[in-house]
C-alpha cells in the first residue's frame, strides 16, 4: 500500500483525482496542511491547525462502476465511528455519513467518482477528522456546530497513529463491504442513526422534502413519511425539527 503524505496542499482529494492515473488502487493520500479542502457542493472543509487529519483514499476497486460503491461514504463513518468508541468517545451519524460527538461534527466524509468519458476510472475517498482546534478556531465553522478529539477528551490524539489505526480498519473489511454493499453495515449503521423517528427537513437538489425519518432502506437511502406519503431520498442535507 503507497502512503504519500505531503506537508502542504489545496485538497488531497483534487490531488488525488489529478494523479489519479499514475497512483496505485489502495493509495492513501495525507496533507499536514489543507489550503482549500472541500466538501459537497464545494462547501469549504476548514483546516482547524496542524496535527489534524486531511486523508484521501484512492480506490480502483474494478473498471466497471458498482452500485455499492456509492454506500462507501456510509461505510467509512460506521468504521470511524468504531475508532471513536475506543477513544470513548460516543458517535452518531447525521445522515448519510456526518459523524457527530455531543451533536456536534467532528468529521467530514467526501466522496468523488472519477469518469473518463463513459469509463469508470476509480474513487476518491475524502475523510477530514478534528483531532485538534482551539474553541476560537471552531467558531469559524459558522453553518453548524463543530468539535474536536482535544476538546471532548480533555487530551490530545496522535496523528499519525490515529491515521494507521483508521487506515487499517477501513481495509478489515473493505472487500467484505464492496461484495454486500450496505446491507453489510446496516445493522450497526442503523444503532448510530440519530435521526430514526425524528421529523427532519431535507434540503435536495429537487428541493426541500419534510416528514418523519422512518427508516434507512438496504440501500442507506433516507425513508421519509409525510402524512402518510413515502418519500425515499438519496442525497442532501438533514436538519432535526425541533418540536416544543
Ligand atoms: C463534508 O462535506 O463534510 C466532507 C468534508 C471532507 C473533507 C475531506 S479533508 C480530506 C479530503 N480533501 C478534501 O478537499 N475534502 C476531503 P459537507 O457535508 O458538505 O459539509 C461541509 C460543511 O461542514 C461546511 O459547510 C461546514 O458547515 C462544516 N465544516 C467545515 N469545516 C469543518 C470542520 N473542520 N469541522 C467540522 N465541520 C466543518
Amino acid at each position: 500500500m503507497q502512503n504519500i503524505i505531503l506537508k502542504e496542499v489545496d485538497s488531497t482529494n483534487l490531488y488525488a483525482k489529478k494523479n489519479l492515473e499514475v497512483l496505485a488502487d489502495k493509495t492513501i493520500v495525507q496533507a499536514l496542511k489543507q489550503n482549500f479542502g472541500h466538501g459537497r457542493l464545494n462547501r469549504e472543509w476548514i483546516d482547524l491547525g496542524n496535527g489534524n487529519l486531511f486523508l484521501s483514499f484512492v480506490l480502483k476497486p474494478s473498471s466497471e462502476f458498482s452500485k455499492n460503491y456509492s454506500n462507501l461514504t456510509q461505510y467509512l463513518s460506521v468504521v470511524l465511528c468504531e475508532r471513536l468508541d475506543k477513544y470513548g468517545l460516543e458517535a452518531y451519524i447525521k445522515w448519510p455519513n456526518d459523524v457527530q460527538v455531543n451533536g456536534k461534527k467532528i468529521a467530514g466524509i467526501l466522496s468523488e467518482t472519477v469518469m473518463q468519458g463513459s469509463e469508470f476510472k476509480g474513487l476518491v475517498l475524502g475523510i477530514g477528522v478534528n483531532l485538534k482546534a482551539e474553541l476560537n478556531d471552531l467558531k469559524k465553522i459558522t453553518e453548524q456546530k463543530a468539535t474536536a478529539f482535544n476538546i471532548e477528551l480533555g487530551r490530545e490524539v496522535n496523528l499519525e497513529e490515529f491515521k494507521s489505526e483508521l487506515v487499517k480498519a477501513f481495509f478489515d473489511n473493505y472487500d467484505e463491504f464492496l461484495l454486500n454493499g450496505f446491507e453489510y453495515i446496516k445493522e450497526k449503521y442503523i444503532k448510530r442513526a440519530n435521526f430514526l423517528n425524528k421529523l427532519v427537513k431535507v434540503e435536495t437538489i429537487h428541493g426541500i422534502k419534510q416528514g418523519l425519518v422512518k427508516s434507512v432502506n438496504d440501500l442507506g437511502e433516507l425513508v421519509l413519511d409525510n402524512e402518510g406519503k413515502e418519500f425515499v431520498i438519496t442525497t442532501g442535507d438533514v436538519y432535526i425539527i425541533e418540536r416544543e
